[in-house]
């Protein structure tokens, strides 16, 4: 039974029972049209409530059946029923109501919620827009404006902001279903009207509404720039405005089956299902009980040790910091004050929050004031020698079961483990620049590592509001190795004829938020540096080499840091501006190399940067160091502002073709040499018309 009929005197309930999130599938339309009309042909019925079982209303539309025909009854169809009956419907909604899940309710004449309820129509974050009547039934609940934001952006609204939006009618505590009764018998006992959204007048209609289109437009363009679904969404509003409810409700309908089969809304559904399958590893069974996480540390307060401090402080969860230095200590606090300050000015949080967060956070005088940290993060140096002295400090002095784990980017997690006398307790936790922003937690599992201890971080992943993804051990991990592989080809370019700006403009162009140089002096050519410089004992002595990064450095050009780096910027601005300077670098670094510069095309920038990158990922998958190709791809959008709607690199592969650029890689391997060997992988699929990603 997917929807449950019950009475309780006057009042039926229909429960949806659709786990694990009441997906809107066809047997659960089915049932609720049905349930619909028992009640509504049963005369003791007087008022319907709707609702779903477990801890969720429902969360839309069944994703898995977009791509098959659609079948009976449409859920546009048993909204519309909802609304036309006679006898007052409401929607009592536990958890998430979202896309059509909302729009059943908002198809409801009232709404009831529970503190945790969160309702939204996330619609546009997988390419197409409410289809179900939410487009033109939210404005005339709660006028344009805020139906326009919640629409393009996608985000839910909690119970609190619903009601005071006018969503929901009241929050309850207590038991839901009860509550909703007791709710009914009092609509009946007041003989309260009935409301049918779809009937009434949108309120400032006759208003200057085009501006807020417009501003919604510019903002959207920005926000998620070359994503077609959020102008859609704001196409279909503006009908809704100016068409009458029906006609407007056709127009979307007509909107979102162009969308449904779109290449931007099959990219964003698979990295839908894409995500989700990240936070599964095939060894380590579901209920694989995590280690406690109460209380954490942090080592090292530098940028990225810092960064990583908020990010628990932000979670709620209290965490000391050591550092070598009381004068490098005091500075990363202040960095720390510094950032909450700049989220107070900008209204992302208030200023009691701030001093929540702050008050979260405390220094460790030394090691012994670790011995009670359930998880240690050691953000120090990235130098083998550092990282084992600190292991081995961290092994002596902190309790039996705390996870011990290195941000390293780069370095070997076995040979850090080996410091310690539990290794099993060890393990990767790779936070992206800025950490308390970017959402991958990349999470590097070492041959001892135990089952727990990567349960564990995938749980801190998820405390933390990070999508944790799980890997293996190679120089570099999976997202900086495979992105290593553009960087590389990026400064080829450079050296080759193009220049950084030129090369940045078409990645950006392709949808990246920065391209590889503006990237490079954002997070520090020093940086950049001392990673080569990792790589210099096992580099060979007849491998290509860049040295072109390596002479900025050599000017001191760090940088937005120093104001200088592949670009110069004017004080107080990040605007990256091309400078003739550096292309006096550049051209007398390819001269030093022998290099005939020539004029290079966007296609080939394009595709040397990003078939680069998939080539090192498909010899990732290949050695095992990653589980799947979609992990890598969640890894890109998550770590590097990948653009959502083309799924990832190698979810872009595929779309292209993996003949194509099995073609490419070719090519580039007899051009340019050793780096472009093609991955066996790559091959096999593009010579039996396989693909990455697929089935
Ligand atoms: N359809 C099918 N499966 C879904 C699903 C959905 N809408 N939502 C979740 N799942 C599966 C998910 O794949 C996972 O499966 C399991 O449920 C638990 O999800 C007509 C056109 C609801 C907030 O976009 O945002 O309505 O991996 O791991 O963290 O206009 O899932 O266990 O096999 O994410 O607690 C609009 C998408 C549809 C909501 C729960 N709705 N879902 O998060 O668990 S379009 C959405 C979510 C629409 C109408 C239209 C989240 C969640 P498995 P989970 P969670």
């Amino acid at each position: 039974m997917t929807v449950a009929y019950a009475e309780h005197g006057s009042i039926a309930t229909l429960t949806l029972d659709n786990p694990p999130v009441n997906a809107l599938s066809v047997a659960v339309r089915q049932g609720l049209r049905d349930g619909l009309r028992r009640a509504l042909a049963e005369p003791t019925v007087a008022a319907i409530i709707v609702m779903g079982k477990g801890r969720n209303f429902i969360a839309g539309a069944d994703i898995r059946e977009f791509g098959r025909p659609p079948q009976p009854p449409r859920l546009v169809e048993v909204i519309a029923e909802i609304e036309a009956s006679a006898k007052p419907v409401i929607a009592a909604i536990d958890g998430v109501a979202l896309g059509g899940g909302l729009e059943v309710a908002l198809g409801c004449h009232f709404r009831i919620g529970t503190p945790r309820a969160q309702l939204g129509l996330p619609e546009v974050k997988i390419g197409i827009i409410p289809g179900a009547g939410g487009v033109e039934r939210l404005p005339r609940l709660i006028g344009i404006e805020p139906a326009l934001k919640m629409m393009v952006s996608g985000d839910p609204v909690r119970a609190a902001k619903a009601k005071e939006l006018g969503i929901l009618d009241a929050i309850v505590e207590g038991d839901l279903a009860a509550e909703a009764r007791a709710f009914a018998e009092r609509v009946l006992a007041e003989k309260r009207p009935i409301r049918r959204l779809g009937q009434m007048p949108i309120p400032g209609a006759d208003g200057d509404w085009r501006q807020l289109i417009e501003a919604q437009r510019k903002l959207a363009s920005k926000q998620n720039r070359g994503q077609i679904s959020p102008q859609k969404v704001i196409d279909c509003v503006a009908n809704a405005i100016t068409l009458p409810f029906d006609q407007a409700v056709a127009e979307t309908i007509r909107v979102i089956n162009e969308l449904i089969p779109s290449e931007q809304a099959k990219a964003l559904r698979y990295a839908f299902f894409a995500e989700r399958e990240a936070g599964k590893v095939p060894d380590i069974e579901a209920g694989t009980a995590p280690r406690p996480l109460r209380g954490a540390a942090v080592i090292g307060a530098g940028t990225m040790g810092a960064g990583i401090a908020m990010c628990f402080a932000d979670a709620g969860i209290p965490v000391r910091i050591l550092e070598s230095s009381a004068e490098a200590l005091e500075k990363g606090l202040a960095r720390i004050g510094k950032l909450y300050d700049e989220m107070v000015q900008k209204g992302r949080i208030g200023a009691a929050e701030r001093e929540k967060r702050l008050g979260l956070i405390a220094k460790a005088a030394g090691y012994e004031a670790l011995g009670e940290a359930d998880i240690v993060i050691e953000a120090a140096f990235e130098e083998m020698a550092v990282k084992r002295d600190v292991f081995a400090k961290l092994d002596a002095a902190c309790k039996r079961d705390a996870v011990l784990a290195s941000n390293t980017s780069y370095l070997d997690i076995n040979e850090i483990a080996a410091a310690t006398r539990r290794p099993e307790s060890v393990i990767g936790l790779h936070f992206f620049s800025p950490a308390n922003v970017m959402k991958l937690l990349e999470i590097v599992r070492g041959k001892a590592t135990g089952k727990d201890v990567v349960a564990t971080a995938q749980a801190l992943a998820k405390m933390l509001g990070k999508v944790g993804v799980v890997c293996g051990v190679c120089h570099g991990f999976v997202a900086n190795r495979s992105r290593g592989a553009m960087t590389r080809e990026a400064n080829f370019l450079v050296d080759e004829g193009a220049l950084p700006h030129e090369v940045d403009r078409v990645l950006y162009e392709f949808g990246m938020p920065m391209g590889p140089f503006a990237v490079a002096d954002l997070a520090g050519i020093d940086v950049g540096w001392r990673v080569r410089r990792s790589f210099d004992a096992t580099r060979r002595k007849d491998e290509r080499y860049s040295p072109t990064a390596d002479r900025l450095y050599e000017l001191g050009r760090y940088g937005q840091k120093t104001g200088k780096g592949w670009y110069r910027y004017e004080p107080g601005s990040r605007t990256p501006l091309p400078d003739p300077e550096v292309e006096a670098v550049i051209l007398k670094s390819s001269k030093d190399q022998g290099i005939t510069r020539r004029a290079i095309g966007e296609d080939e920038i394009l595709a040397r940067c990003l078939y680069a990158a998939v080539n090192e990922g498909a010899k990732i998958l290949e050695e095992g160091v990653a589980l799947r190709a979609s992990d890598i791809d969640v890894m890109w959008l998550y770590g590097f502002g990948f653009p959502r709607w083309r799924g990832g690199p190698m979810y872009w592969a595929d779309t292209v073709g993996l003949g194509k650029v099995y073609d490419g890689v070719q090519r580039f391997h007899r051009e340019q040499g050793t780096f472009w060997t093609p991955a066996p992988l790559l091959r096999r699929l593009a010579e039996s018309g396989g693909s990455f990603t697929a089935g």
